[in-house]
């Protein structure tokens, strides 16, 4: 076990059977140090949220299932080599973004993952708000540093749409995600997830990508605010049950470990099957708003840049880099 005494302790209470206990000296032995040390972690624990239950003869077990997204719940899940083995957990943050800008000049390594039960500033593209209901959804950003040029960050919001798509697919099947170009994740036509990829750079290279997802979890339709409530919904309200929201980050990291190694290693091109097989943008009519035009046609596909190809009624056929997309 890993961490410290407060994790390694809450790493045991978790592994243990519902009801059943697991005792002072135990839990001393299994995390290397003293009871005092482990009723001190025990302390600390309960005053992170936790509800421990402790009896005189049998020890401790924690009073109900927990739902956090904390180290402790996502490791269990986890099957990567460096995504998600680093986690910077909080309660409460301004926008994971932020966090992760502050750990990259720290040298974070390569795969850490900034997560909060809240935000209080999460944003979206173009400093949109983005609207976090505390505790009811993936609110993380994860902390990449390819070898890569800068002009080849932004297709990044593409490879995480198709991780987080068959991440989702892969648990969950009473209802069938989309992606709308470039960096939302829709089901029946409303928005379940956003993505946002910040970059830090120097000249030539990407020193971090920063890729923020934020996916709407738990929420029941009254969670959101009214402006919300015709184009949001849930996994929770499409799967038709509450969700585990480690279970879903472990298996995003999965994803998003194999897609960004083949990624780095051959471009975009080996993605865009998966892309196009998942998006619910090709062959659709749409309007794109650019920050210079808006422009009426048909998505046909995208380039092995991920460039959206768009038809015009004329016949000609445009690339769009970045732009609000609507289906008309
Ligand atoms: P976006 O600019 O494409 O979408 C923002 C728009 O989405 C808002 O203007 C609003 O209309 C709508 N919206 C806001 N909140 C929600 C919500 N919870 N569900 C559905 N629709 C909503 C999308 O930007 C990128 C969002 C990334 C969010 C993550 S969360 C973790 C990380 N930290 C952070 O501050 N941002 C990212």
């Amino acid at each position: 076990m890993s961490g410290t005494t407060k994790e390694r302790v809450l790493q045991a209470l978790l592994q243990v059977q519902q009801d059943a206990y697991v005792s002072g000296a135990q839990l001393a032995d299994m995390c290397g140090v003293s009871r005092t040390a482990i009723w001190k972690a025990i302390q600390t624990l309960e005053q992170d949220g936790y509800t421990i239950i402790s009896a005189r003869t049998k020890g401790y077990r924690l009073a109900e299932k927990t739902d956090f997204v904390d180290a402790a719940h996502i490791e269990p899940y986890l099957q990567t080599k460096a995504i998600g083995r680093v986690i910077h957990y909080e309660k409460e943050v301004t926008s994971t973004q932020t966090v992760a800008s502050e750990l990259v000049k720290a040298n974070t390594p390569h795969g850490t993952v900034v997560i909060a039960e809240a935000q209080t500033a999460g944003r979206g593209r173009m400093e949109r708000p983005w609207e976090t209901t505390a505790g009811k959804g993936i609110w993380m950003t994860v902390i990449l540093r390819p070898d890569l040029p800068p002009h080849q960050a932004p297709q990044f919001t593409l490879v995480a749409a198709v991780a987080v798509i068959n991440a989702m697919k892969a648990l969950y099947h009473n209802f069938t995600p989309v992606i709308k170009w470039p960096n939302d994740i829709l089901v029946n036509g409303k928005k379940t997830t956003g993505i946002l990829t910040e970059m830090v750079a120097e000249a030539d290279r990407v020193n971090a990508l920063l890729v923020g997802i934020g996916i709407n979890m738990n929420q029941q339709m009254s969670d959101f605010p009214e402006e919300l409530q015709t184009i949001a919904t849930s996994v929770a309200l499409e799967e038709g049950r509450s969700v585990d929201r480690a279970e879903l980050v472990a298996m995003i990291c999965q994803y998003l470990e194999n897609y960004s190694d083949v990624y780095v290693k051959h471009g975009f091109a080996r993605l865009k099957m998966l892309w196009e097989e998942a998006s619910g943008t090709i062959g659709k009519q749409i309007r794109a708003t650019t920050l210079r035009e808006v422009l009426e046609g048909t998505a046909i596909g995208i380039t092995d840049d991920g460039v959206l190809q768009v038809q015009l009624a004329s016949g000609e056929v445009r690339g769009i880099y970045s732009a609000d997309i609507e289906l008309t």
